[in-house]
């Protein structure tokens, strides 16, 4: 495949941006190689600069869950940009958006908006200990949270993909307060809890991780993280950046059935462009200022644009078609995937939650981080290789989640899964 002006622009772009990328793991570090730059994309496919047709199940990391350029939310952005990009002043797609959000999520009775998931869950964690008057708080390792401080720490995403999931320039007392346990342990859990009595403020998790891959919670363990939170008064802090909106309308919440006390978003409500949010149980939305101490603010938050953006997404998913579509597609390259590593003789680990999946080169089921680390990951650079070589791009990191839209269709998938089996009869 001729990447000419790819690796033209990526030699610019390494002179002006660190490590040319303005999100480390775009730049293939993890699978070797230089990333393609691309200028168009549209439903399931994206063009690199060198004219490459690719299928997409990055979908720019989540949002595209409608496809790229979905044209009723490209109508969206063009009218909101009409009457104004910016104004820093209340306006009414702020009422209609956070409406659409409690709508969808009924845990959520308050929301404010920011411009990323980042500071979505950094607000949440500052939000959840101004309430309960704690400092320190639990999360899972392998799981990422964005770049704050106070969650980068054992951090998934492009911090474990590079070796750094204890960042550089996090004070060793900023990170003393973050507890880490691994995914799916009930006992660390508790132990954690028996060793930290009345003082942890929140556990925050990925409620379906999908930062070291992806993998799913063992039958009753979200459940144990609702009750041991509730008995504890510690607020139970759902990330669901990624999983919002798309594991079911309502989010992997409503397909698990568990009602948090705070729920973080992002992705699919900015419909492609920047947004964030964070809300849930009006008492503890109730503390932000300008009512409560905790304070939070943003000069870009309910920008008209992005929140026309994201209505537009949301609205089309409310008619419940978007997803039932979306576990069709899930279901069809899940089959396909595991037949095509079974006939080649090849161990993988196909894990699967609606639209979100993985697969890991490993004969062991994988629960958590730990078990992702036992996965061959020279087996899955090579197939990233061969995969992006016969058109299909996948995340560029055995530690990121792949996303399939309701823009995939039936021959995309089976073009997928026919490259997968013969790719994999030659690893
Ligand atoms: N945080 C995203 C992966 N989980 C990466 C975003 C990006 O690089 O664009």
């Amino acid at each position: 495949m001729n990447r000419a002006q790819s690796e033209i622009l990526f030699a610019e772009a390494l002179k002006y941006i660190p490590g040319g990328v303005n999100s480390p793991v775009r730049a293939f570090r993890a699978v070797g190689g230089n990333p393609f730059f691309v200028n168009r994309a549209k439903g399931a496919h994206v063009w690199d600069v060198d004219g490459n047709e690719l299928i997409d199940y990055v979908g720019t990391w989540g949002p595209a869950i409608l496809g790229h350029a979905f044209p009723k939310i490209i109508s969206a952005v063009q009218a909101a940009a009409e009457l104004g990009t910016s104004f820093g002043i209340p306006n009414p797609h702020e009422i209609t958006m956070a409406k659409l959000i409690c709508q969808l999520v009924p845990s959520v009775q308050k929301v404010r908006m920011t411009s990323s998931g980042t500071e979505a869950c950094m607000s949440a964690i500052r939000l959840a200990r101004g309430f309960t008057q704690r400092d320190k708080i639990l999360k899972f390792d392998g799981c990422y949270h964005g770049h704050a401080d106070c969650l980068l720490v054992k951090a998934g995403s492009g911090a474990l993909t590079f070796g750094h999931p204890d960042s550089a320039g996090v004070p060793a007392s900023f990170a003393q307060h973050t507890l880490v346990v691994p995914y799916n342990d009930v006992d660390a859990v508790k132990n954690i809890f028996a060793a930290n009595q009345n003082e942890i403020a929140a556990i925050i998790v990925e409620p379906v991780p999908g930062n070291a891959g992806l993998y799913l919670p063992r039958p009753g363990y979200l459940e144990f993280l609702r009750d041991i939170t509730r008995a504890n008064g510690t607020v139970l802090i759902f990330d669901e950046v990624m999983t919002g909106f798309r594991l079911a309308r309502g989010g992997a919440q409503e397909r698990f059935g568990i009602t948090p006390d705070l729920s973080t978003f992002g992705k699919i409500i900015g419909g492609g462009l920047p947004v964030g949010a964070f809300g849930g149980r009006a008492d503890i939305m109730d503390y932000l200022a300008p009512l409560g101490p905790v304070y939070q603010a943003g000069t870009l938050s309910g920008n008209p644009v992005a929140m026309a953006a994201g209505i537009a997404a949301l609205e089309e998913l409310l008619d419940g078609k978007a997803h039932e579509q979306l576990e069709i597609n899930g279901a069809q390259l899940e089959a396909g995937m595991k037949d095509a590593a079974k006939s080649a003789n090849v161990p993988m680990q196909f894990n699967r939650c609606g639209s979100m999946f993985c697969g890991y080169f490993t004969a062991a089921p994988v629960h958590n981080l730990a078990d992702a680390m036992h996965s061959d990951r020279e087996r899955f650079k090579k197939f990233f290789h061969a995969m992006l070589d016969a058109g299909i791009y996948l995340a560029p990191s055995q530690f990121e989640a792949g996303f399939i839209s309701t823009a995939h269709t039936a021959t995309d998938i089976e073009k997928t899964v026919r490259a997968a089996a013969q790719i994999l009869r030659n690893l």
